[in-house]
């Protein structure tokens, strides 16, 4: 399978936009995770020259101090890093709709057809003129090797990974640049004497798919550098909903208040999950003769937040209550999201 694929993952996200907004902390080792390194909380990321440190993130804050404590300390401020990732996006979009994204700040693109290396200069240079980052990049024929290829010369890296003696180029990396290897996998491998990629081109396939199963398989395929994973553009639901049958029809209005409450809280963390807030929501009902109906409303501010959908559910359910037929099922559903990439009023967030 003939691919370009261009991998961008952009330079310690959080702490960088941090240090675009305030040029007070450039070239100072920023960390953001919490304003209070005393708290219980622990690192999202911290700057390069707080890496310098030994900071990484997921490490607890208070360890990051005791490393740094002269480190700038931030709150993670959700709402900034997700407009500047839809700016990101939109660039992205004028070379291709094939994007899959994998965070807030890392897509594979595929640009298939077109000059990739040449592409992904441009994704580059346009990130850095246009949103005041630096971004690093790989380009390679497959996902695996563009992955690998972005975080060769991080940060600011740009990475081109030719078709031609990728064998020869893996065999001395060490088995875990291979994207799916972590810790526990890397270990066993240790323990069979395996520490470079060039080690592991040198197992048999059958040995490797009994000791791994399907990933075995897979394994034996990565070491080679073939990857014939597709770029999967992300699955846009255009709505999420819930929704119940009663096991017997129901016309009291606080069994009806109680399912809109569970649905708000249910459809409040399927949308935090997946990091979206939509300004519709739409009121089903069917009732016990299976005429069904849905009312919707519209507002101006997206949301997430179950107190918020459910009094929206609840404008919608007094609009319907006045004919007092019994309901056989009742549901709730949100639409109207706003995503990355897409323009839309977005300090609204
Ligand atoms: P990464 O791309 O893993 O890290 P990074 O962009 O900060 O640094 P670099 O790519 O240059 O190595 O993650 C992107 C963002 O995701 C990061 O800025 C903060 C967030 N994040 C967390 O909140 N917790 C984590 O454990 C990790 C790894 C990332
Ligand atoms: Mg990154």
């Amino acid at each position: 399978m003939d691919r370009s694929i261009i991998h961008v993952d952009m330079d310690a996200f959080y702490a960088a936009i941090e240090q675009r907004d305030n040029p007070s902390l450039r070239g100072k080792p920023v960390v953001v995770g919490g304003s209070n390194p005393h708290s219980r909380g622990v690192v999202s990321t911290a700057s390069y020259e707080a890496r310098a440190y030994g900071i990484r993130s997921a490490m607890p804050l208070k360890q990051a101090y005791l490393r740094c404590p002269h480190a700038v300390f931030l709150p993670v401020n959700m709402t900034k890093y997700k407009e500047v990732s839809a700016q990101i996006h939109r660039i992205f979009r004028r070379y291709t709709s094939l994007i899959e994204p994998l965070s807030l700040d890392e897509a594979f693109l595929d640009v298939t057809g077109a000059d990739a290396g040449a592409l992904g200069r441009e994704i580059k240079d346009r990130i850095k003129k246009e949103v005041g980052l630096t971004a690093s990049v790989g380009v390679s024929h497959n996902k695996f090797l563009a992955k690998l290829a972005s975080d060769m010369e991080k940060p600011d890296g740009f990475t081109v990974i030719p078709r031609e003696h990728v064998e020869a180029f893996l065999a001395p990396l060490p088995v875990n640049r291979i994207w799916g290897v972590g810790p526990r996998t890397q270990e066993y491998l240790n323990e069979l004497g395996i520490f470079t990629i060039g080690d592991l081109q040198r197992l048999d396939r059958a040995f490797l798919v009994k000791t791994f199963g399907k990933w075995g398989d897979e394994l034996y395929l990565l070491a080679r550098g073939i990857d014939d994973r597709p770029v999967k553009p992300s699955r846009k639901p255009k709505s999420l909903g819930e929704e119940v049958t009663f096991p017997r029809d129901v016309e009291e209005p606080e069994k009806l208040k109680a399912s809109l409450a569970e649905f708000a809280r249910t459809l409040g963390q399927r949308l935090k999950k997946r990091g979206l807030a939509g300004r519709t929501v739409t009121l089903k009902i069917r009732y016990h003769d299976f005429v069904t109906i849905t009312r919707s409303l519209t507002f101006p501010d997206p949301t997430d937040q179950p107190e918020e959908l459910y009094r929206r559910a609840l404008l919608l359910l007094k609009k319907v209550e006045l004919d007092r037929r019994k309901i056989r099922l009742i549901g709730l559903a949100v639409s109207n999201f706003l995503y990355p990439g897409e323009p839309y009023q977005l300090s609204l967030w």
